[in-house]
């Protein structure tokens, strides 16, 4: 992909539908019982994978663009796999699934792409091992292939060392097959998107705290779910109206679930020019429309309770921090290694490529702004996430950028680079 910089970016858009929301819609209507009709899915390729993997478990699954019907039979419907579960490039899919799996009394083997090999699945094996179930993979269950046999699990109560959407959920799920009560603490709160979702599928589900409990054997009932605008591809345009000189630009039906709107914060913080509209509060999930301009934007410190609510977006904030006076430091967020790629390194040696003052810490990265950035070639190292920062970077640095493996955003985001192409017209 060969991108030049941009006079400006102007419009008014929407985003696809959130993805940690459309993975949630499709497994839980695949073990509810009854029909669950999904719109404003997002139809990116981790998303299809999860459509992929309960098909092969034997749902029948509807999909069309953002629509998808599921025709769930209960967690007693799901079948014997005849072939492996292929997740590709998605940790949601395969953590998720094997907490849906834990219920089930037959084998399944999974695996993924070349990314998903080198991530660590014992934060959710481990768990799981505990509550009954039999796993296998390479490193003592750490990573794939996985083979897994579901059992006869019975509640734990769980401290998670991290504060993780995925290890919850996954938790969760197994739990709610389980003998007893399930519960999972975590250091800071994660996404609540399972929270949320599961009991609009009928489950009552208590939260106390950083704690959430379930009782086990409850079941599913299908309902329909309507897939607010993603933040974390939101988040792109956000920055790049807010560093793209003279740009204006109005994202409609933005998720705004506050475990999700760390970026938010950070782009007040920055003193970015930002409105939330016509915020509605109705749905299992909140959402707004977001109007952001061309700011002057200054370095901040961004760690803590903070780093959860924006884990995805940090790789977009280190190109707006390029572009911030003064310094912003960025900690306790060790847990982007072990993302797609390792987040603090992908992003340091890609923006450094551009001339960013950007250096690497143990937990997190500091930019020194404000630096003019000149194109290079990049690459996305197959990220999604670093494929679509550094698209936005290549609207604001002087010459022609090459981006290597600009495709990776296809997992999250289809249509990014015609969007960002439209807008600038
Ligand atoms: O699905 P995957 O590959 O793990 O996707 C990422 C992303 O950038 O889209 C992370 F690499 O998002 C995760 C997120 O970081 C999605 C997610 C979820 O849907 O529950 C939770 C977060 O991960 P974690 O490890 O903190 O639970």
């Amino acid at each position: 992909m060969k991108l030049s910089h941009v006079q400006r970016l102007k419009g008014v858009m929407k985003v696809p539908g959130d993805k940690s929301i459309s993975h949630r819609s499709v497994m839980f209507g695949a073990i509810a019982e009854g029909k669950t009709k999904v719109t404003g899915f997002l139809p990116g390729d981790d998303c299809l994978s999860t459509i992929d993997c309960f098909r092969k478990l034997g749902v029948n699954i509807h999909q069309e663009d953002d629509y998808v019907e599921i025709d769930g039979n209960g967690i007693e419907g799901l079948k014997e796999p005849q072939e492996v579960l292929d997740v590709g490039n998605s940790g949601t899919t395969i953590r998720l699934m094997l907490g849906a799996l834990a219920n089930t009394p037959f084998h399944s083997c999974i695996i993924g792409d070349k990314s998903i090999a080198k991530r660590p699945m014992k934060r959710v094996t481990v768990p799981l091992t505990e509550m009954g179930v039999a796993i296998d993979g390479r490193a003592e269950g750490n990573f794939t292939p996985l083979s897994i046999r579901g059992g006869n699990t019975k509640g734990i109560q769980y401290t998670s060392p991290v504060a993780s959407g995925q290890v919850k959920s996954a938790i969760l799920l197994a739990g709610l097959g389980a003998e007893g009560v399930t519960s999972v603490s975590e250091p800071h709160k994660s996404r609540d998107h399972t929270e949320r979702m599961l009991q609009a599928f009928g489950v009552n589900v208590q939260v106390d705290g950083l704690t959430v409990s379930i009782e086990g054997k409850q079941k599913l009932k299908g309902t329909n779910i309507e897939v607010p605008g993603d933040i974390s591809s939101a988040a792109f345009f956000l920055a790049a109206g807010a560093i793209v000189p003279e740009s204006e630009l109005t994202i409609q039906k933005v998720g705004m679930n506050p475990t999700r709107t760390g970026i938010i914060d950070v782009l007040q913080l920055m003193g970015a020019d930002l409105s939330i509209e016509n915020a509605q509060n109705e749905a299992i999930e909140p959402f707004a429309d977001l109007h952001i301009k061309k700011s002057s934007l200054k370095g901040i410190e961004i760690g803590g309770e903070l780093i959860p609510r924006l884990i995805d977006e940090i790789p977009i904030i280190a190109l707006m921090a390029t572009q911030a006076e003064g310094t912003t430091v960025i900690k306790d967020a060790a847990e982007l290694k072990v993302k797609e790629t390792n987040r603090i390194d992908t992003v340091v040696n890609e923006l450094k490529k551009l001339g960013a003052n950007i250096e690497a810490t143990e937990d997190g990265m500091i930019i020194h702004g404000k630096t003019r950035l000149v194109a290079s070639s990049v690459d996305s190292h197959g990220d999604h996430r670093i494929g679509m920062m550094l698209g936005i970077a290549s609207c604001i640095a002087t010459g022609e950028m090459t981006i290597n493996n600009s495709d990776a955003v296809r997992v999250s985001y289809p249509g990014f680079f015609d969007q960002l192409n439209e807008l600038s017209r």
